[in-house]
């Protein structure tokens, strides 16, 4: 009898488990939730300071009715479900491991057409951000930190250890303890909201490959950063298959706010508008910090479709495509004659990857960061310029070209232009 009790108790929890939903609410200022305990609900208040969020989780049949439960309360701005977003890579993630790259396979950086072509399509000399002719001019500065919000950074690469920003307080502090008091356990490298613990390993590679783009240290081995003086850390929230959710998103987007960032990268994305992560990334905009993002690898026109994060209309978003070594759209890449911004290297682009090796990877996942790392050159010489006035610089300076044209609202970035 008592079994027979045991297992009609256990049944409607089993649906429970199987099927939550996550609801994110947007709460007036001030304003908490209590517990829902008549909707078998489970409360979590967020705490970030992009805004007033509380974390619903729900069983999947009673989330409709959760939702309007919440959307006639007096306290609730907004309801939304918890969205999967992901990475933006084309997929050749199993693709060449070169142990031993050199900067001259980097055209992205130096397109010498020789370096950039492939069986199908040739390489184009120039067709480069520049960077060369740029580095006469500035390095970049470790006044200037980037924030890689992604699967997480490899911070024991060889080509990345002396670009990293290093929470001092916590390498020294106690293993356990928030050493310097930020509500961040052991954050050293960064943090990792997929698996909420202070470890930001990637155990993907793809965040890795993004953070190389940008810092990666001009010395005789391995490849090149477009910038050879930055402090990156890594800001995990997608997990090592290379996929999150809309909390850990607005919870990278605040860690990376009070941890000081100037510039975000952003190498992912989902289908859909989330009303939360705008909000989160207009207090980005509000603290003064730049948010790059990936144009989207769907071979798509934005400005008729929705891809988010790119697609948010807030000042501080820079929308990057991704071109090729002949300087044409890559074939995967979005584009938006109003809404993409600009274009950047994003075809077979090689850069380190986790346990110290490197990696071609393609999509506007790599475009983005040779963006975020441009942006990250203007800051160094121009520190004041507020998000809007960065974009409008990188967008005045960029190369229009006649295989670009049709597809974004300027042209290819050029760092030395931007910054003659
Ligand atoms: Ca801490
Ligand atoms: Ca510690
Ligand atoms: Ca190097």
């Amino acid at each position: 009898m008592k079994k027979a009790v045991f297992l009609t108790l256990l049944f409607p929890f089993c649906l429970m488990a199987q099927s939550p939903k996550k609801l994110i609410v947007k709460l007036k200022p001030g304003a908490k939730l209590v517990q829902m305990k008549s909707m078998d609900a489970q409360v979590r208040h967020l705490d970030v300071q992009v805004g007033n969020f509380a974390v619903v989780e729900v069983a999947s049949e009673k989330s409709l009715n959760t939702i309007e439960l919440l959307k006639s309360m007096n306290e609730v701005e907004y309801v939304e479900e918890d969205k999967t977003w992901t990475f933006e890579p084309m997929s050749s993630m199993n693709g060449e491991v070169v142990q031993d790259a050199r900067f001259a396979e980097q055209w992205g950086l130096k397109n010498t057409g020789k370096n950039s072509g492939g069986w199908l399509s040739r390489g184009k000399a120039g067709e480069d951000i520049n960077a060369e002719k740029v580095w006469g001019l500035t390095r970049g500065s470790k006044q200037i930190k980037v924030a890689i919000i992604d699967t997480g950074i490899d911070y024991n690469h060889p080509d990345l250890k002396g670009n990293l920003d290093i929470n001092l307080d916590e390498l020294n502090g106690q293993s356990g303890v928030d050493d310097d008091g930020n509500g961040y356990v052991d954050d050293i490298y960064g943090y990792d909201f997929a698996n909420n613990d202070g470890d930001p390993i990637d155990g993907h590679g793809h965040g890795t490959h993004c953070s190389g783009v940008i810092g990666a240290l001009h010395d005789t081995q391995g490849t090149r950063g477009v910038m050879a003086n930055v402090k990156m850390f890594g800001v995990k929230f997608l997990s090592d298959s290379g996929s999150g959710t809309t909390e850990g998103a607005i919870k990278a987007v605040d860690y990376a706010i009070k941890r000081g960032a100037n510039v975000l990268s952003n190498s992912w994305g989902g289908g859909e508008f989330s009303q939360a992560l705008m909000d989160a990334i207009s207090a980005a905009n509000e603290a003064g910090i730049v948010f790059v993002a990936a144009a989207g690898n769907s071979n798509a026109d934005n400005d008729k479709g929705d891809t988010y994060p790119a697609n948010y209309k807030l000042e501080n978003v820079i929308s990057v495509g991704a071109m090729d070594g002949a300087g044409k759209r890559a074939s995967f890449s979005n584009y938006g004659k109003t809404t993409v911004h600009v274009f950047a290297p994003g075809k077979d682009i090689i850069s380190t990857v986790k346990g110290g090796k490197y990696q071609k990877m393609s999509g506007t996942s790599m475009a983005c960061p040779h963006v975020s790392g441009i942006v990250g050159l203007l800051l160094s010489e121009e520190p004041n310029l507020s998000p809007k006035e960065v974009r409008e610089r990188i967008m005045s300076s960029a190369v229009r070209t006649s295989a670009l044209d049709n597809y974004t609202a300027s042209g290819r970035a050029d760092a030395f232009s931007l910054l003659k």
